[in-house]
């Protein structure tokens, strides 16, 4: 089987998902609703050193950052994104009891769609999709493939939105996938 996201020691990640939900409500990312919000990594980086810090030992620079918010109750949003290499993944918020959920999938049905923010991801059709390869607990981080069909089942017990942190890096860590 193909090796689609594996869970990482990542020290400290607690003290780092409290300082991205409290940076997130200085944001407009819960009032705008969008599924992908790209954050000015810059401007994280300065305001919260750490997630520049907890990654070198991996030798990981981060460069890329988004928010995904997902509304209570929905589930499912199966897609590949559009920026490839292999990147983290942090719960940040009500992330207990939701699950990353990986596919195998028709690739013929596979449409490149622009998302509400302008992201570009391709969607993938409940039709296209062949069977479940992989399915992890959202409750630390995990390191993925961003290039496997994926998608979030949330908590059908949480009415909050669902908050995670993904962190894309100068290089595509797949050592840390196996
Ligand atoms: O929040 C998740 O479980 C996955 C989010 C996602 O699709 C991504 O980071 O590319
Ligand atoms: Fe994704």
């Amino acid at each position: 089987m193909i090796n689609c996201f594996k869970r990482i020691e990542l020290t400290n990640w607690e003290e780092l998902s409290k300082k991205v939900d409290n940076y997130i409500q200085t944001t407009d990312i819960l009032q705008k609703k969008y599924s992908w919000n790209t954050i000015d990594s810059k401007e994280i980086l300065d305001k919260i050193p750490m997630l520049k810090t907890m990654f070198l030992e991996f030798d990981l620079k981060v460069k890329t950052i988004a928010v995904i918010f997902r509304s209570p109750l929905s589930s499912g949003g199966v897609h590949v994104d559009s920026g490839i290499g292999v990147r983290a993944l942090i719960p940040i918020k009500n992330c207990q009891g939701s699950y990353t959920k990986f596919f195998d999938v028709d690739k013929s049905k596979i449409q490149l769609t622009t998302g509400a923010a302008g992201d570009m991801y391709h969607h993938i059709p409940e039709s296209a999709i062949i069977s479940e390869i992989a399915s992890v607990e959202t409750i630390t981080p995990i390191m993925f493939d961003p290039q496997v069909p994926h998608g979030v089942w949330t908590n059908p017990n949480l009415y909050s939105p669902r908050l995670t942190l993904t962190i894309g890096f100068n290089r595509s860590p797949r050592e840390l996938l196996s």
